[in-house]
């Protein structure tokens, strides 16, 4: 039996560069060695308020675009989270499980809480959904971006207590990052990383965004007072730009660039972009163009999981010893 990987990402917008680099690729990539279930976390999103109408045309774009970005529908399963009821149920059991404390140290919704007036149960208990994702399909490997570490400690934590509570139960997750591409920062404010939330028209890199919106955003990133590319003494937004380069075209490193004038640097870091960028949307448009495609490859691989889903909250409840 091939070793079963699991990520999700959520549909809260067009998904941008940093998640292709992070997350994507890497999906893609490995897709071929192991049985592989790539989930648009709807539940996820609506922890923040979304617009209805909106989410739903986000949810349909960002399966269109893990096709897209390489995801193949032969080779791997591609779900939405909320058409798989078992990813709540397994939520609540695990909930029951998780201290509060532990919830309360996320960093992402300490960030995320500070900016809301209301702070719903749902942001809270984010993560225990996260681990709940993940442990029902019992996935060994988890592709994501450095930003979902913590979440994956969690995981990690919330399957050990279960374990030691009520016996062996669950696999234990491993954190799969990306080499280059972890952790791709704002083009705006190199400090930050980049988001789908986040506001501003030069924060991030849109996957469909078209080549003259690419170079533009590229050329108003933000460097710092240097002239030229330093290697060994590269500010921020520099090394951003060139890490964002490197993920997109292994052969343009720190080095490459060494002397390279700050407007040179953001020509080539564009036009490496662009050309990641430009068969990725070429393959959107022909994988939207038939309006029915993305519906039937939710479908069929929904059909894959739930056995699956739901075998592990039937054994979860037996071992808590709850009525199946
Ligand atoms: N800037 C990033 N660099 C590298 N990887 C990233 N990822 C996200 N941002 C970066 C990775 O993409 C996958 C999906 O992320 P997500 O949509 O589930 O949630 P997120 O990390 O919270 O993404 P955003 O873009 O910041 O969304 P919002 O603004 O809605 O919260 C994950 O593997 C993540 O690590």
């Amino acid at each position: 039996m091939k070793v079963r990987v699991f990520s999700g990402v959520q549909p809260t917008g067009q998904l941008h560069i940093g998640n292709y680099l992070g997350a994507l690729k890497n999906w893609a990539e490995i897709q071929a060695e192991y049985e592989s279930i790539f989930c648009i976390v709807d539940l996820h999103a609506i922890t923040l308020f979304q617009d209805p109408e909106e989410l739903l045309a986000n949810i349909r774009q960002t399966a269109a675009l893990f096709i897209a970005c390489g995801i193949d529908a032969q080779l791997s399963s591609i779900i939405v989270q909320s058409s798989v009821p078992a990813h709540t149920e397994l939520a609540w059991l695990l909930n029951c499980v998780t201290p509060v404390g532990w919830l309360n140290r996320m960093t992402q919704f300490k960030s995320k809480a500070e900016q809301q007036e209301t702070v719903g149960a749902g942001l809270l208990n984010y993560p225990v959904l996260m681990a709940a994702d993940i442990l029902l399909y019992q996935a060994s490997i988890v592709p994501v971006g450095e930003d979902q570490s913590q979440h994956l400690e969690l995981t990690r934590d919330i399957a050990q207590r279960f374990n030691s509570l009520y016996g062996e139960h669950f696999v234990m997750p491993a954190t799969k990052l990306p080499t280059v591409g972890a952790r791709i920062m704002g083009l705006d404010d190199p400090g930050q990383k980049m988001s789908k939330s986040a506001a501003g028209t030069n924060h991030a890199i849109g996957l469909l965004d078209e080549p003259k919106v690419v170079q533009k955003k590229i050329a108003r990133a933000t460097t710092d007072s240097l002239p030229a590319v330093d290697p060994e003494n590269m500010g921020p937004g520099v090394a951003n730009l060139i890490a964002i380069a490197e993920a997109c075209d292994p052969s343009l490193n720190k080095e490459v660039f060494a002397g390279l004038r700050y407007g040179d640097l953001k020509k080539r870091v564009a036009e490496a972009v662009i050309a990641r960028l430009e068969p990725i949307q070429q393959k959107f448009r022909a994988v939207t163009a038939d309006r029915c495609y993305v519906d039937t490859v939710l479908s069929e691989s929904r059909g894959r999981v739930m056995p699956i889903a739901e075998d592990t909250v039937r054994k979860t409840k037996v071992a808590m010893g709850l009525y199946v």
